[in-house]
């Protein structure tokens, strides 16, 4: 759903020049120091982009899911470290308090996160729950009017600069499965939490990622999104619905500036007296590409569309998470393959994105779950 044409198109426009002058010319720097620079954050903060999503009674510019996946289009075209950074703000981090959070939990927090004065961060996944996220070990124990969260957190991105995590606990010891588990809004700054070291990745330098060690971590009764313990893990998996329209968004921007890149290249490099772009080996990659780009594209949209109306997405959301990924890797497959030796050079940047773009078919689910979240409601819905 687009609320209002014209108010959108100027955000695009914004946020289009903003990945055209500023961060695209950025790139090397970051993928060098591993560090978005501090000039970079502040606009990002003033062009409103830790806000997207929250809605505007609290300071944010409470885009649509369709409009947050156009942005999210444009945004891809550069490296996706830029888009890690409020990411988690925008999406899985704040997203549970938005949509099971009490009233006082949103006001408490969502104006902070709109701005960019703090960053939340999503801690979900464990050293030995990933993909089976309902049988996450670190427990909340009740202890008077305080939770007293014991366990250890894995790769949970921004958590180097979180003022908040959304943390899922088990506080309910007998049940071993999705009911036993409840979400705390936890404070960065509270006692009992540390952070490992930075995780040393296969690519996207400048998004952090790291442990989050809780021991003895004591938060008010008052934190539990919702109020209600033993709904953590619902709240969870919809926070992730949503989040998978968002990367399938992403995955649709990067791709479509590696496929452009590698246009602009194969028109550019000649090789037995012409363009490589003339020769029908190197037009049917493109070619490929082009179509599978398109179908993510409208796919994502239509997903998005459907969320705004109120559909039950689950099985959309998978599609175009799987879908969208798997295309943006074999498109960076090819475009390394147009550009040739000078795609493994990193001179290029044609290869930093192939790295980068490794992680979308892993994190917020797996390409392998989706199938099971896919196959699993076309049975339901068939029974
Ligand atoms: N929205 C609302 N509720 C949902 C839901 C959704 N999208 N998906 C599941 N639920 C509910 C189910 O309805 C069920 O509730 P009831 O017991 O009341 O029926 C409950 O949650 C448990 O669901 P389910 O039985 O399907 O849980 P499973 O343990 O079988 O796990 C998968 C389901 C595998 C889909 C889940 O663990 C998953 O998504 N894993 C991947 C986790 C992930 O994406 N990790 C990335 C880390 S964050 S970057």
């Amino acid at each position: 759903m687009i609320r209002d044409q014209e108010t959108l198109n100027s955000l695009l426009d914004t946020v289009s020049r903003f990945v055209r002058d500023r961060l695209v010319p950025a790139e090397q720097l970051v993928a060098e120091t591993d560090e978005i620079p501090e000039d970079i954050v502040a606009e990002m903060k003033a062009i409103g982009l830790f806000g997207l999503t929250i809605p505007e009674e609290y300071g944010g510019l409470g885009v649509t899911m369709e409009e947050e996946a156009l942005l999210m289009m444009e945004m891809g075209k550069t490296s996706p470290a830029f888009r890690s950074l409020f990411g988690t703000t925008v999406g899985i981090g704040s997203q549970g308090i938005l949509i099971d959070g009490t009233m006082a939990q949103r006001a408490a927090y969502l104006p902070r996160l709109a701005t960019g004065e703090i960053i939340a961060s999503f801690a979900l996944t464990e050293p030995e729950a990933g993909s089976d996220a309902a049988s996450l070990r670190t427990t909340a124990i009740l202890d008077g009017d305080h939770y007293v969260i014991n366990g250890t957190k894995r790769y949970i991105t921004n958590a180097p600069h979180a003022g908040i995590f959304t943390v899922m606990a088990r506080t309910d010891l007998a049940d071993k499965g999705a009911a036993g588990v409840s979400a705390f809004i936890v404070e960065a700054d509270r006692p009992g939490i540390s952070l490992g070291k930075y995780d040393k990745k296969m690519g996207q330098r400048g998004s952090h990622t790291c442990d989050v060690i809780f021991e003895n971590c004591r938060v008010p009764v008052a934190n539990i999104i919702g109020g209600i313990p033993g709904r953590g893990f619902k709240t969870a998996m919809k926070v992730l619905e949503k989040g998978r329209i968002h990367i399938a968004a992403m995955c649709v921007g990067v791709a479509a500036r590696m496929l452009d890149d590698a246009l602009h290249y194969a028109m550019e490099r000649k090789q037995f007296g012409q363009p490589i772009a003339e020769f029908q080996l190197v037009q049917a990659m493109l070619a490929d590409s082009k179509a599978e780009l398109y179908a993510a594209q409208c796919m994502t949209l239509d997903a998005a569309r459907r969320r705004d109306r109120g559909e039950n997405v689950s099985t959309e959301a998978s599609c175009c998470k799987m879908f969208a990924s798997e295309m943006c890797g074999r498109v960076a497959d090819r475009a390394v393959q147009i550009f040739g030796g000078a795609g493994y050079l990193s001179d290029y940047g044609i290869e930093r994105f192939y790295r980068d773009v490794r992680l979308f078919r892993i994190y917020e689910g797996t390409t392998q779950i989706q199938q099971i979240v896919i196959a699993r409601n076309m049975v339901k819905a068939a029974s």
